[in-house]
């Protein structure tokens, strides 16, 4: 791919160079060097989760791509690929058992080598598996059913030893525990049962780790999930202790909710932990990230940015996508959101912060509001791009890769009928 990047950018050297150059002339106008601009946009790293380098689909139907990776171990190739154009997806975010290696320590030596780590491992306690012996249709951790609800945290446990042989320091936690119907479930007691198998759980951590707790105000319950908002999440991540922070997908809000404000609280409690980045237009849909609501996205990094310059944070949150990639090739979707995910970050760099809070001081609503405006208006793709040059990426990552023919290739390898799987290793 190396050789790729390098044919690929020298095609576009000349006109990359008068767009950055055009650019940096822009931000000195604004008293803004772009130097330092580039050297904290690369400091911007996103996870790739495992799910979202295969083929996704719906209830009702999944179309495959071609070259399809056949186990993670074709997954952590792409995801290598990925990161390569990139430069900025240094860490695979695994899913257990949708992609459990039958070797950890096999799986983390291959993603080495390819200069890929692990970041956290994600549990599923929303399926029944294969030889399981109890039935989560009722719910897992917040089942009535205490013999159930031992299965899941032993699950969860063992999605821990799994990730600490990858090297991970996270587990992030999706529950799916809820109800249909009005009285199904007790909905105090739900919630108590989910937060001790969560304290057991917790009591077990691998030292260093973090829990992050996800929620998700609906599907695939349908009147009351246990963990569904902000608020849950905050209380159950306050109960367990220190180590325990909340989640944040930004396809898990009801309709109109003010997600950003949602971000802005978390930070206040000291309790953001991480953010699943995506989009959608109705629910949990999963798109590309930027792709339907850019100002949102620009908005919550405002907060991040924010947060981290005024030290409410004192570190960025886990930033990981979490999407479905149902229609494009998942690698150049993933390609796709990485740029927009750098781009609404870098517009959140570029808010003139002094500016902001002088306006917000004198209620100057409108000039407030065109301060945050004018920088989420910046065209600020030649910066990224720049970003990517100087580590090696490629300038346009999407063109380089269609260029390598690498989809192609793997759709012949892959298609081979032999495969021996190389966790043989
Ligand atoms: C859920 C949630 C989790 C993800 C699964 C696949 O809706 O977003 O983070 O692991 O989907
Ligand atoms: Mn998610
Ligand atoms: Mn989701």
């Amino acid at each position: 791919m190396q050789h790729i990047i390098e044919a690929s950018n020298r095609d576009r050297a000349a006109a990359h160079r008068s767009d950055y150059e055009r650019l940096g002339e822009q931000l000195a106008q604004h008293k803004v060097d772009i130097e330092e601009v580039v050297a904290q946009a690369a400091a911007f790293e996103v996870a790739v989760p495992s799910w979202g380098l295969g083929t996704g689909g719906t209830r009702f139907g999944r179309f495959p791509g071609r070259g399809e990776p056949r186990d993670v171990y074709e997954k952590v190739e792409d995801a290598a690929v990925v990161h390569g154009l990139t430069t900025v997806t240094p860490r695979l975010s695994l899913h257990v058992p949708w992609d459990e290696p039958e070797n950890a320590p096999a799986l983390r030596a291959h993603a080495a080598e390819l200069g890929l780590g692990f970041d956290a491992v994600n549990s599923n306690t929303f399926q029944d598996q294969a030889n399981q012996a109890l039935s989560y249709k009722f719910g897992a951790l917040g089942h009535v059913d205490a013999d159930v609800r031992r299965q899941a945290v032993g699950h969860i446990l063992h999605v821990m030893e799994v990730g600490k042989a990858l090297g991970s320091d996270a587990i992030t936690i999706w529950l799916v525990d809820g109800g249909n119907y009005p009285g199904q479930i007790h909905l105090r007691k739900s919630f108590e049962r989910v937060r001790d198998g969560l304290a057991e759980a917790y009591a077990d951590m691998p030292e260093g780790w973090t829990m992050l707790i996800e929620h998700k105000p609906f599907e695939p319950a349908f009147y009351a999930t246990v963990v569904a908002d902000w608020g849950s999440s905050l209380m159950l991540a306050q109960a367990l202790g220190e180590r325990a922070a909340c989640l944040v997908d930004l396809g898990h809000h009801l309709p109109k909710t003010n997600v950003e404000q949602v971000v802005a609280r978390l930070v206040a409690a000291g309790k953001l932990g991480g953010l699943h980045f995506n989009d959608s237009k109705y629910g949990d849909d999963d798109l590309t990230a930027g792709s339907i609501k850019p100002y949102q996205l620009f908005l919550v990094f405002n907060e991040l940015v924010d947060a981290v310059r005024d030290g409410a944070l004192e570190q960025p949150p886990a930033y990981m996508i979490d999407q479905s990639h149902n229609l494009k090739d998942p690698i150049e979707a993933l390609l796709q959101t990485v740029n927009n995910l750098q781009k609404a970050f870098v517009r959140a760099v570029l808010v003139r912060r002094d500016a902001l809070t002088y306006y917000q001081q004198e209620n100057d609503v409108l000039m407030a509001e065109e301060t945050l405006k004018s920088a989420f208006e910046m065209d600020v793709a030649a910066l990224v791009a720049e970003v990517r040059r100087r580590r090696g990426g490629a300038i346009d990552p999407i063109a380089a890769f269609r260029a390598s023919g690498y989809r192609a290739d793997k759709t012949a390898e892959r298609a081979a009928a032999e495969y021996a799987p190389p966790q043989s290793l």
